[in-house]
């Protein structure tokens, strides 16, 4: 039976050309579709989206009507081949829509090699991913790729095939069977900008075939390029500069975004979209449950523009979403778009697009904004760029990290800058300097990548130990460093597990792994200094968590703590409201989650000394007495209206309306005030123990050990309250403190407010 198509002529008079695609697939496909209801469903559903951005990228004319049927087949032809049992995930999905936003999600990414040598030694580890609490496991790069650099992977030399030293297909898809069976996801790298110069298409380029040259950029002489060079800006200044290389071979040059192997594939040319969607549908046969799309930004180019984020690479992006969501529904798109906060919010699919673009992207905004207060210990910068952006789609979910395997970029941008009185280009100077250890007082241990020399801005590698002073503490400083330096990391983590999102943790980050100079020795990779925090997964480590006290097992322990919290918390969902206030403490983050007449707070001290928040600053609920914190399980009982936290030191907060005070607690008040013959101390405070405030009602301290001064007193467990000294001659006052105090009962620890 010939195929069914579709004439010039109806083509042509038709002004829904949707509609005719959908009629034409009817009839082409009766009896399946006759069969499968659902299916026809989603034909119907999906295809206007297919085609509104199939043609807005390739235009209307009759060639279009059967790409367009050859695409649609090809979607139909893959959920026929499409095993049973990752049908069954996809029926499952459809039923509950919401299934990746529910607050359960936990990612880690990891690359095969440095995580357990193969394929197989990845699926015999996950009891350990299990036993963090991870559920979602993104893979590197695991496809074959060339031989000598291929930037870890993202120089794919064969979409079917994996690399060799990793396992086989057969490997993959196994993985992806434990994973599921544990309920977990898996994601692996769909690298769609580019192709490795030794995939069988560039080879077939390099060997003439003009068929094949036109799935690249290949110019033949510099005008063009030169004319793209204006606008174009470098991604690998250092060590691939330019965005075009020569192919001696064919006397042309080809356009390479990223190294001189990393040839860009050219999406006005149908025919690469077509073969593009066929090695898409493969890999998520596999098993796969995310494409993790790497370089979107990148797919589409224009004369004039910097070829990033362009309309083109969106609509590219919707047709391919459409035609997934026909061949495989219950698949996710992770967008890879490492770019201006505004900007990376749309691969989530605004202004109209919601749900029909990626449902996943990389937050690299929270993720430098992070750092960026976490170096200034200031939040006032994080606050701003995160009120700025445009609401979160419905349908997305963020995936919040500190690191991953590439760099930090510094996605400041000029304008939030500005409204808080700094500069664009010396804010992005400070954070790389900063974290390069190049400023008095930073504590990192990090190295700036492709550092532009005209204006001072660089990128940063390292791993997030040594961003956070860990590293240092570890080899040169004692038990206070590395304290400051558990806090600080744990401070970020707390905020990715809380954010609008699903927290993605870097495999080795969870035991604090160090940089590795390794790469050093390895003349592949010298001289892209990433390398450095890519290091091979240290088991021994690891075995430390084990051992409590040590950092592993502090590191491990907290993130499995934020993992398994994190799952109880409706306000966590991805659909869930997200508050950021504006505290007058500009040394703390606070922020509110809500869903569904659920609420969670998250107070957070980017400072490295006590900070105090005020909660009658807050709206209700939080000024409330009683507060339940979720992560320390205990009951906060407010007596003065105050919080305050030790150095980065974070709560997760819940309204507790009902809960009684807890068990009566000793805690002892210590404060040292010198004094003269004949003089007594006495302190008075929020507590009725402290005469609620009344100084007349103070209670005397003993100087047993001047001149410190010390009283116990008996609170319920949990009770924060602020006291004050007075110094007393016989019945008269002769002093009182300037300083406020502040105290949790239970906990010596005296905070000056
Ligand atoms: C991605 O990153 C990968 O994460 C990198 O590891 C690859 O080298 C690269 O693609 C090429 O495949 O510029 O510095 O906006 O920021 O695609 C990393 C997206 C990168 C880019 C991003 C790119």
């Amino acid at each position: 039976m010939p195929p069914v198509g579709i004439s010039k002529k109806r083509w042509e008079g038709a002004d829904d050309h949707a509609a005719l695609l959908v009629a034409a697939m009817r009839r082409r496909h009766k009896k399946a579709l006759a069969a499968e209801p659902e299916l026809a469903e989603r034909l119907e559903r999906y295809v206007p989206d297919f085609w509104a951005a199939y043609a807005s990228v390739y235009g209307t004319a009759h060639a279009r009507a059967a790409e367009a049927l050859r695409l649609l087949d090809a979607a139909l032809a893959g959920w026929w081949a499409r095993p049973e049992p990752l049908r069954r995930l996809d029926r499952e999905r459809a039923a509950r829509p919401d299934w990746y936003q529910r607050p359960d999600l936990v990612g880690l990414s990891l690359y095969v090699d440095l995580f357990a040598g193969t394929l197989d030694g990845v699926r015999r580890k996950l009891p350990y991913l299990k036993e963090l609490g991870v559920n979602y496991l993104h893979l590197m790069p695991l496809l074959a790729t060339r031989e000598g650099p291929n930037d870890g992977g993202y120089a794919v030399a064969d979409y079917r095939r994996v690399d060799p030293r990793l396992g086989t297909m057969d490997d993959l898809r196994a993985l992806a069977e434990a994973l599921h069976a544990d309920g977990m996801l898996l994601a692996i790298d769909f690298v769609m900008n580019h192709t490795a110069r030794e995939h069988p298409w560039a080879q077939r380029a390099l060997a003439g075939d003009p068929d094949y040259q036109a799935y690249y950029l290949m110019f033949d002489d510099r005008t063009l390029p030169d004319v793209y060079e204006r606008t174009l800006p470098e991604v690998f200044p250092d060590f691939a500069p330019g965005n075009f290389t020569f192919v001696p071979e064919v006397g042309k040059w080809v356009w390479t975004s990223f190294y001189d192997f990393q040839w860009d594939l050219d999406y006005r040319n149908p025919a690469v979209f077509a073969a593009m969607f066929e090695e898409m549908l493969f890999l998520f046969q596999t098993g796969a449950d995310v494409l993790r799309l790497d370089a979107v930004p990148f797919l589409w180019k224009e004369q004039g523009t910097d070829c990033r984020n362009l309309p083109g690479a969106h609509a590219l992006l919707r047709a391919y979403r459409a035609l997934m969501r026909i061949a495989a529904p219950g698949v996710l798109f992770k967008a890879e778009a490492i770019v201006a906060p505004d900007e990376i919010i749309r691969y989530l699919g605004t202004g109209g697009y919601e749900g029909k673009e990626c449902e996943l992207a990389y937050n690299a905004t929270l993720m430098c904004h992070l750092w960026h207060a976490l170096a200034s210990e200031n939040t006032q910068l994080l606050r701003t760029a995160l009120t700025a952006l445009p609401p979160t789609p419905e349908t997305a979910v963020w995936l919040n990290y500190i690191r991953c395997h590439d760099d930090i970029g510094w996605g400041l941008d000029d304008e939030d800058c500005a409204a808080v009185g700094q500069d664009g280009p010396a804010t992005r100077r400070f954070c790389s300097d900063f974290y390069a250890g190049r400023l008095p007082g930073s504590y990192a241990e990090g190295y700036r990548f492709q550092l532009d020399r005209r204006t001072g801005e660089a990128r940063t590698s390292g791993t997030a130990a040594a961003l956070t002073g860990l590293q240092k503490a570890l080899v040169e400083a004692g038990p206070e460093a590395i304290e400051a330096a558990l806090g600080r990391l744990l401070l970020l983590h707390s905020l990715t597990f809380t954010m609008r999102g699903a927290p993605l943790l870097y495999g080795g980050d969870e035991i604090g792994q160090l940089n590795d100079f390794s790469y050093l020795d390895d003349p592949l990779k010298a001289r892209d200094n990433r390398w450095v925090h890519r290091p091979p997964m240290d088991w021994q480590r690891a075995a430390m968590r084990h051992t409590p006290g040590t950092v592993p097992h502090r590191l491990f322990h907290a993130l499995k703590r934020f993992a398994a919290v994190r799952k109880t918390l409706r306000p966590l969902h991805g659909r869930a409201e997200e508050h950021v206030f504006f505290s007058e403490n500009d040394r703390l983050f606070v922020v509110e989650r809500a869903f569904e007449g659920e609420r969670l707070l998250v107070v957070a001290n980017f400072a490295g000394r006590p900070e105090r928040l005020r909660l009658g600053e807050l709206p209700a609920p939080w000024h409330q007495a009683v507060l339940r914190d979720v992560l320390a399980e205990e009951i906060l009982l407010f007596t003065s209206g105050d919080l305050v936290l030790p150095p980065y030191g974070f709560r997760w907060l819940v309204p507790a309306p009902e809960t009684r005070p807890g068990p009566p607690v000793e805690t002892t008040l210590r404060v040292h005030v010198e004094t003269f013959w004949g003089e007594t101390v006495h302190v008075f405070g929020t507590p009725e123990a402290l005469g609620s405030g009344d100084p007349r009602q103070a209670l005397p301290l003993d100087a047993a050990d001047y001149p410190w001064w010390t009283a116990t007193v008996v609170l319920p467990a949990g009770t924060c309250f602020t006291f004050r000294w007075i110094k007393k001659r016989g019945p008269h006052l002769v002093a009182r403190s300037e300083k406020t105090y502040w105290m949790k009962a239970g906990e010596n620890r005296i905070f000056e407010v």
